[in-house]
């Protein structure tokens, strides 16, 4: 099955690749021609999520699905959020100033519960109607104390998932797709397109 995933997140492009295998032909934006930069204007990870799916539909006329994640510290109200990838006000999908934002906002606070939150939204086009379709996977852990590891992207380095003593990015894409956010998310997404299939 040929889907697009309407990211311009190159990052993810891979993990979710390597998590769906071979069974299913994963396209970019850059692939279908769509070099704009989708505009995220929603309040939720859910909103947000559908009208990047919604703008590639609506254009271009594929079926297609687009993720939305987020990082939700307890001791910080949920935030960043919705708002992750532009926490740093001055900067924009700026993971350093980002990181260093949240470690300056957390300060010594010794809850430093957090969880990362997926949502995937699916349009997919059948011969007689538009099949619509949100998936979440989330992963609860904790912020740790500095940067750790160079593996992955985002807030990677900050994020020690629960019973583990290492972050994502000392851990790697491959504990990493076991176990995140992304992969719970696109497997029930697998999942689905399977039983549709069947
Ligand atoms: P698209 O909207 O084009 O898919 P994006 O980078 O803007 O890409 P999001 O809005 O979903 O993606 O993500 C917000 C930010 O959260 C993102 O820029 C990363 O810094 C961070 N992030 C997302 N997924 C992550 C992950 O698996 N690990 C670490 N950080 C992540």
């Amino acid at each position: 099955m040929k889907i697009v995933f309407a990211t311009n997140n190159q990052n993810k492009l891979s993990e979710i690749r390597n998590i769906l295998g071979s069974e299913f032909e994963i396209v970019s934006l850059h692939d279908i021609g769509c070099t704009e930069d989708i505009p995220e204007t929603g309040n939720t990870l859910e909103e947000n999520a559908l009208i990047k799916a919604r703008y590639v539909y609506n254009k271009y006329g594929l079926s297609c699905f687009a993720d939305d994640t987020g990082l939700e510290v307890e001791a910080l109200g949920g935030t960043p959020g919705v708002r992750s990838a532009r926490y740093d006000d001055i900067t924009d999908h700026d993971s350093e100033a980002n990181m260093r934002k949240l470690l300056r906002e957390l300060g010594d606070n010794n809850n430093r519960k957090a969880q990362f939150r997926t949502v995937i939204a699916l349009l997919l086009k059948t011969s007689n109607q538009l099949i619509s379709h949100t998936f979440e996977g989330k992963i609860e852990g904790h912020i740790a104390l500095t940067k750790q590891g160079t593996a992955g992207f985002g807030y990677d380095p900050l994020f020690i998932p629960i019973g583990y003593q290492q972050s994502f990015a000392q851990l790697g894409m491959d504990i990493k797709n076991q176990i995140s956010h992304r992969a719970r998310a696109v497997k029930q997404l697998a999942d689905y397109l399977k039983q549709l299939n069947s």
